[in-house]
């Protein structure tokens, strides 16, 4: 397709822990082209909020970020695009979003009537949502781990952690919006007398492009560990729970496949957006798996991010006993979703203290063979499994010796990734492999040989974003009465954006990671029995 010929637009964005991207594509019938990428880093573009990684962490495991910055994130974002061509963004025919998931934010009645009256010649976005919009500065996000008594209290009321998870999917995660509510109203009670909408992060920022007050999509409801599962609408006796009164603050669950609104006249008059339609929002994880073109049940995707995060559209929900959970699928039926914290920032902490650089660890990847190093690299508190205190732990590495080190924490990783999945999927053949970790050659071979799996990396260098634009697509041509299968519609865009690499697994290191894998199990039972 030429530059020209394109007929509609469709923007994606994603807001991820550190940074918010967007991805504009372009389609003509059933093919899609790529037509720019953008980003605004919170840590570098915004630096007066002061986040380190996108998050301010205080103490007691407490780690939040300010929900205005993502407002101030979206307003550059959407200059930027405009900037670069007026002509592509003034072709939108739809728009959604996805967000890193569980993160709350807080809004007070001022805040709920500011987003329906979103000035165009007023001052910026940022500033209209002033200090009374918001019940709580600070949004606590999922790297938060300091709710667990809430968890605790919460499954308690319910009847048990397995009563939870029956009905939700899930056993109470500190990270999980529910915990995170009831710990709010526990610290500041005025603040949440306050508060009138309990929006996620993703119907945060769907209700800012769109100037409503946004419904929330059923698979991030899912993360609140309030949703009842299979009725896919609060589960009142997890709101009593809770916090009082709660179901009035909470939006209303919807489809992924609902247009929520128009791009709001603020983007219009401001910007020159058209009257595009905005496609609810979904979270980052299940917009990975559509951006890598992985959207029938049973392939794995593994995100190498800030978290690492695997992910799989499952048709019956399993038993998983506590590991990871199950939400409601935003092309179906489940999604099922293992997080382990410790993932770029701790590949990031480990390179950083043994003085490599990036080209230095792929190269000394390309170089071992698996060794007898293990590491636990748990520099701050773990989700999967979890830990709450921190520290690497180390065995069979010397003092001295950096390789190792380095070499054993990536694999540490990866075979805790494989040993707490296998509720999710039974000997996954094929696996996805996404973030930014991923273009390391060398840990994507270890990858598919910890798995003895084969492992695709799609190029398109941002997929939840991808994903997001995918379903504008899908939901244009729903609201449209055009059918096209989901499969074509993730290949034309996986293709648009250069499709896909391999890496095979090779026999004496998946024979060597079986061994490891034993002893890696025993290593962390001590470790955690210790705790
Ligand atoms: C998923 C989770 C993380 C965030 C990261 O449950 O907590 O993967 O979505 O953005």
């Amino acid at each position: 397709m030429d530059a020209g010929r394109f007929v509609r637009a469709y923007l994606g964005l994603d807001a991820s822990t550190q940074s918010l991207t967007a991805v504009l594509i372009g389609v003509d019938g059933a093919t899609c082209r790529m037509l720019g990428e953008y980003s605004v880093n919170y840590d570098t573009d915004l630096p007066a909020y002061g986040t380190t990684h996108g998050v301010i962490r205080e103490s007691g495991g407490r780690v939040l970020a300010p929900a205005r910055m993502w407002a101030e994130a979206l307003e550059q974002l959407i200059a930027r695009i405009v900037r670069a061509d007026p002509g592509e963004a003034s072709r939108l025919a739809m728009m959604s979003g996805a967000a890193q998931q569980h993160g709350s934010v807080y809004l007070t009645r001022a805040g709920v009537d500011a987003l329906r009256a979103l000035d165009p010649g007023g001052p910026s976005l940022a500033r209209q949502l002033d200090q009374p919009a918001f019940a709580r500065d600070l949004s606590p996000v999922w790297l938060d781990a300091s709710t667990g008594a809430d968890c605790e209290a919460l499954e308690q009321a319910v009847g048990g952690a397995e009563v939870l998870e029956a009905v939700t999917g899930a056993r109470a995660f500190d990270r999980f919006t529910g915990p995170q509510i009831r710990a709010f109203h526990r610290r500041d009670r005025r603040g949440y007398e306050a508060t009138d909408r309990i929006h996620l992060v993703s119907s945060f920022l769907a209700s800012l492009v769109a100037g409503v007050d946004a419904p929330l999509e059923a698979s991030e409801a899912s993360g609140t560990n309030l949703m009842d599962l299979e009725q896919r609408v609060w589960w009142q006796e997890a709101l009593d729970a809770t916090a009082p009164d709660l179901a009035r603050r909470l939006p209303l669950i919807c489809r992924s496949t609902r247009v929520i609104g128009a791009i709001a006249p603020f983007w219009q008059r401001r910007y020159g957006l058209p009257a595009a339609g905005v496609a609810a929002w979904t979270g980052d994880n299940p917009s990975t798996l559509i951006g890598s073109g992985i959207v029938d049940p049973g392939v794995l995707s593994v995100s190498l991010g800030t978290s690492d995060t695997v992910s799989v559209f499952i048709d019956r929900r399993p038993a998983h006993g506590g590991e990871g959970y199950v939400a409601a699928s935003p092309l179906g039926a489940y999604l099922a979703t293992t997080t382990f914290s410790n993932g770029s920032l701790a590949r990031e902490t480990v390179r950083e203290a043994c003085g490599f650089t990036w080209p230095q660890v792929e190269q000394l990847l390309a170089e071992t063979e698996p060794g007898d190093a293990l590491a636990l690299p748990w520099y701050e508190p773990e989700i999967t499994p979890r830990v709450r205190v921190p520290g690497l732990r180390l065995q069979d590495v010397a003092p001295g010796d950096k390789r190792a080190r380095v070499r054993a924490v990536i694999e540490g990783q990866m075979l805790s990734l494989a040993r707490h999945t296998g509720w999710m999927a039974e000997a996954p053949g094929l696996l996805s492999a996404t973030g930014g970790a991923s273009v390391s050659r060398g840990l994507l071979q270890i990858l598919a040989d910890v798995f003895n799996a084969r492992v695709i990396r799609p190029r398109a260098a941002n997929t939840s974003a991808l994903g997001a634009a995918l379903r504008a697509w899908h939901a244009d041509d729903n609201s449209r009465g055009i059918e096209m299968p989901w499969p074509e519609r993730a290949s034309a865009g996986v293709d648009a954006c250069g499709g896909i690499e391999e890496v095979h697994p090779r026999p004496d290191a998946v024979d060597a990671y079986k061994r490891l894998r034993t002893r890696h199990a025993a290593f962390e039972a001590a470790a955690l029995q210790r705790q």
